[in-house]
């Protein structure tokens, strides 16, 4: 079963694995992950309408394992892990960030884009963990992927942060000719696991209530820093372009036997705006 999940990762960049988390256990992380959510987000009164249209797709609140005890538990949850590491070709991983997505309800759609990227991690060894904390359908935030995009081996940067992305230019960067995209029912307890040049997009969420959505990222042991593009998992650190990716910002994530600690490493002043803003964790 686990050799099918490999297999069709490996073609299509995805999987679904369905009943992986146990509902009650959904349902509890999910007032957990609400209730830091609206901790971080506490000096952010702007209403949907006032946003940029980027965080009109979503509320991000971005490496929550480190500020609460509990998330990080969800964050580095074997059974997550151990299905992670296999689809990365069973190495040990370590975690580049988690984050909480919530599509507000009224939230526009997420626009097409890969995530790798926006990593400056070498090697095209990287996965995320989408963990949804409710249902998700077609009305509410469903997440889509392209199928087999991942094999297109093309790591140009999709611009999602600064405007809406328009279809034709994304589907020519992306040299997609052909199109499908398989959306996903997602129900509690299920979790989807996407490469990071796979290709995917979300649609609006028509309901009356957020969709709330927890998603970590991971990468396996080893990788190195591509470039000097910034990002605080590297930065945060010291990582030169050429070392290897690993610190207490970004620790091993499976297999492991005891959770890690919080980084040592603060993040600096210099990003205050971030930190007021929610997006990452305060000292
Ligand atoms: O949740 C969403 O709307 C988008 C998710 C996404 O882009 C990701 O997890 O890489």
């Amino acid at each position: 079963m686990i050799e099918d999940l490999k297999n069709k990762f490996d073609e299509d960049g995805y999987v679904v694995v369905r009943d992986l988390l146990k509902a009650s256990d959904v349902e509890f992380y999910r007032e957990v992950v609400k209730d830091a959510i609206r901790e971080r987000k506490q000096f952010d009164e702007r209403e949907l309408k006032d946003k940029s249209v980027y965080e009109q797709s979503f509320v991000q609140c971005q490496n929550l394992w480190e500020d609460n005890e509990t998330i990080r538990e969800l964050s580095f949850n074997q059974e997550i892990g151990e299905i992670a590491a296999y689809l990365l070709g069973n190495k040990p991983i370590r975690i580049w960030h988690d984050q909480a997505l919530v599509k507000e309800a009224g939230g526009r759609e997420t626009d097409p884009h890969h995530d790798q990227p926006y990593w400056p991690i070498k090697e095209n060894n990287t996965i995320t963990a989408w963990i949804p904390l409710c249902k998700v359908d077609e009305i509410n935030g469903q997440l889509g992927f392209y199928p087999g995009s991942h094999k297109v081996d093309e790591r140009r940067f999709i611009d999602i942060f600064s405007g809406k992305v328009d279809e034709e230019d994304f589907l020519k960067q992306a040299k997609i000719e052909f199109s499908p995209i398989n959306y996903q029912n997602m129900d509690i307890g299920d979790v989807s696991f996407h490469h990071g040049l796979t290709f995917h997009r979300a649609k609006p969420n028509l309901s009356k209530v957020d969709r709330i959505v927890h998603t970590v990222i991971f990468f396996a042991d080893g990788c190195t820093r591509g470039n000097d593009q910034f990002h605080f998992s590297v930065d945060r650190s010291g990582i030169k372009v050429g070392e290897e990716i690993k610190s207490d910002v970004t620790p091993l994530a499976y297999p492991i036997d005891k959770l890690p600690d919080r980084p040592k490493t603060t993040i600096s002043d210099e990003f205050l705006a971030y930190k007021m803003l929610g997006l990452l964790p305060k000292d």
